[in-house]
């Protein structure tokens, strides 16, 4: 008898599911790869059912021999071992993110002969309609708000990356690529205050008030899904911090980072060429704990960032704050470095995971950018967090266009840095 194999990650079974696992299994034995939580989170949604559950629902359908884990998109892994004579799949892969894992499993099947089978993919609205609901679902607040925690649970290294408007949430939301027979995305989502200042022409001095940091968290949240960090400043008075987490965790923010530092707040970057002074331990871990008791649900969490590198009071006061925060009930730490290199922060990893070995450790490699996410989590770092880079590239990108407008009396050199009509036009949905 022949062998066949198929992948599947969804967690919503349908008419067009069945229909081509009867096809599949006509043409022989049938194996079905299902996607672990972490592979369906990383390229397609969070699951909405556990990787068990997604494995006793196909083991019970029939035409279904045997049911394996798989942790890669195409199921290379599993292909090469099983070497099946069929792997069947449905047609709706050939052109989009997944095409290079296509290539992938084609790649491995003329190793040994086996074939590929492709079905046509059954779009009913029917079924497009159920995924859409299904992935509505998860910008309601109550579901989003504990999402950063679950995709903590779920992966070592969970990346972020800024977000400051509706499209640039947009392009957090939505931006794929596939390589090296991966897909990738981003997990989540970081308001940064330097761009929600920026977009705004004010300097990251704390100017821009919380209700209109708020304005900017509603219309990223209003058309995204992925879970949002929002960058607390220094959260304010203690007094004023607790209303903060209060109306973050109302609106289905996932963690808010607030920073050790006290008085005019500049942005870390600058580190000791301004003024910055460290707020006491004995005040921050109060603060903490301030914030940590308004909160009313255990989804939204509290991420304390330690300045002491970016200030220079050195590496034993980062760690002694470090564990005084996590002992004040912190649910993760922020650990930021100006330098070039990832050496202090590493560094700091390594004495940190001493004391505090599962503790949800962040890092913002904006000064250290050539480190890779591999070198991080290796660290046991576990979110990552690309701070100011669609606002940074947004800027020069416009200036030279005014500058071209302007040099030219006209807009017509301009027309080919620009996104063409037809796909500004089209590029949010009406519906
Ligand atoms: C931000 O993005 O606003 C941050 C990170 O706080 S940094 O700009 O590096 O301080
Ligand atoms: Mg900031």
């Amino acid at each position: 008898m022949k062998t066949v194999f198929m992948s599947f990650s969804t967690d919503i079974i349908h008419g067009g599911h069945i229909a081509i696992i009867q096809k599949a299994a006509a043409l022989g034995q049938l194996t079905v790869g299902i996607l672990t939580d972490e592979a369906v989170a990383t390229y397609k949604r969070f699951p909405l059912l556990p990787l068990t559950d997604r494995m006793n629902i196909f083991r019970n359908i029939s035409g279904i021999s045997a049911v394996v884990q798989q942790h890669d998109i195409a199921g290379v892994e599993n292909i090469r071992q099983l070497q099946p004579d069929y792997v069947v799949h449905g047609d709706d892969w050939q052109s989009d993110f997944r095409s290079s894992a296509r290539a992938d499993v084609i790649a491995v099947l003329s190793g040994y002969g086996g074939e590929l089978v492709e079905y046509a993919y059954s779009d009913s609205p029917v079924y497009t309609k159920l995924e859409k609901q299904a992935y509505s679902q998860l910008s309601i607040p109550d579901i989003r708000r504990g999402r950063l925690k679950k995709l903590l649970a779920l992966k070592p290294l969970v990346n972020a990356i800024e977000a400051h408007s509706g499209l640039t949430g947009l392009i957090a939301e939505n931006t794929k690529v596939s390589h090296d027979g991966k897909v990738s995305q981003f997990d989540a989502m970081w308001l940064s205050s330097l761009c929600d200042s920026t977009m705004k022409g004010k300097p990251d001095i704390e100017v821009v008030d919380f209700s209109s940091r708020l304005r900017t968290i509603e219309d990223i949240l209003e058309v995204t899904t992925k879970p949002l960090i929002f960058d607390a400043d220094t959260g304010g008075l203690p007094e004023h911090f607790a209303f903060l987490m209060r109306t973050l965790e109302r609106v289905g923010v996932s963690a808010a980072i607030v920073e050790d530092k006290v008085g005019l707040k500049r942005n870390s970057l600058f580190g000791t060429g301004v003024e910055q002074k460290q707020d006491s331990i004995e005040n921050f871990c109060a603060k903490i704990q301030t914030g940590k008791s308004a909160l009313k649900t255990r989804g939204t969490m509290i991420i304390a960032r330690i300045e002491s590198l970016i200030l220079e009071t050195g590496m034993d006061d980062a760690l002694r704050r470090a564990n005084a925060y996590v002992e004040a009930g912190a649910d993760g730490i922020m650990i930021h470095s100006r330098k070039k290199t990832p050496d202090e922060i590493f560094e700091f990893c390594g004495r940190f995971r001493e004391s505090c070995p599962t503790v949800p450790l962040a890092t913002v490699p904006t000064a250290y950018s050539s480190v890779r996410e591999s070198e991080l989590a290796k660290n046991g770092v576990n979110i990552v967090i690309y701070a100011n880079h669609l606002i940074r590239s947004a800027f020069p990108a416009m200036k030279s266009v005014a500058e071209s407008i302007l040099t030219n009396g006209r807009a017509y050199e301009a027309d080919n840095l620009c996104l063409p009509i037809s796909e500004i036009i089209t590029l949010i949905p009406e519906q």
